[in-house]
């Protein structure tokens, strides 16, 4: 069982930017749902999706996977012994967590977690590309060459899965919208101070798109089809297909 998330629970004189860092990796299951909508309906899609994108003896990559939950999501829907998951990473304590999990589970399916920057990640022979939340994370200029470098690597037909917070093309309607999510989240047990102090962690370091942003990449980087298969709020879940 992960434990309760109440690292901003108390005041903190000056709020240092957020890290994936093994305090975070802790509480991260807890924290994951109580702060992002839809969090567990997106695994089980994904899963889901998997199975219809997934071909044999190619590659699966789950890029920014933290504790695996989309890996394990994947395996469990999945579990074909000629395909390989690999699972991505730039936060040790999350890699060392991840591996530890994805151990204890006995699937066909076999997987490599392991710790690297996405960005330096070569792809190939892929058929289904998952980037569950991580995106978001990387300045705006690494975002395209990623997105070329996962469309290169797909096979034809392969898919891409993007899930992230969503900046709203308006800004009154972002405004409300970033307040129904600040509802939701003190719904979840988390104070106006807990909620204002990650926001806090949080600027500059998750620099969130609008959906049109996503979709100009997908198009530039050569995808044929893409749209929106989730939204809750500000927080969707996008498809991209070679
Ligand atoms: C899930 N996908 O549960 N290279 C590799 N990893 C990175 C990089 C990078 N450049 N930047 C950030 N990360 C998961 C949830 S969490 C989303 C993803 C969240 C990693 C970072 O270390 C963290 O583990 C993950 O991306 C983002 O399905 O916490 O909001």
């Amino acid at each position: 069982m992960s434990k309760t998330d109440n690292i901003y629970a108390n005041p903190i004189g000056e709020v240092e930017s957020f890290r994936f860092d093994q305090q975070v990796v802790e509480v991260f299951p807890d924290m994951i749902k109580r702060s992002v909508p839809g969090y567990t309906t997106i695994i089980d899609g994904i899963g889901e999706l998997a199975q219809k994108y997934v071909k044999p003896e190619t590659r699966i990559y789950d890029l920014g996977c933290s504790l695996g939950a989309a890996t394990l999501s994947i395996r469990q829907a999945v579990n074909d012994s000629s395909c390989e998951i690999i699972a991505v990473d730039n936060s040790e304590a999350m890699i060392e967590r991840c591996q530890l999990i994805q151990s204890s589970y006995n699937f066909e399916m076999p997987v490599t977690v392991q710790e690297t920057d996405i960005n330096d990640m070569v792809f190939e022979n892929a058929s289904f590309v998952v980037l569950n939340f991580t995106l978001q994370f990387l300045p705006r200029g690494q975002r395209q060459e990623l997105m070329d470098k996962i469309y290169q690597g797909l096979i034809e037909g392969g898919a891409l899965i993007l899930s992230e917070k969503l900046t709203m093309g308006f800004k009154e309607i972002d405004e409300n919208i970033i307040d129904i999510h600040h509802n939701f989240k003190k719904k979840n047990g988390y104070s106006d101070m807990e909620i204002a102090q990650k926001r806090a962690a949080l600027e500059n370091v998750l620099i969130p798109d609008t959906r049109d942003e996503h979709y100009k990449r997908f198009k530039s980087a050569g995808f044929s089809q893409y749209d929106t298969w989730f939204q809750h709020y500000n927080f969707a879940s996008l498809i991209a297909v070679k």
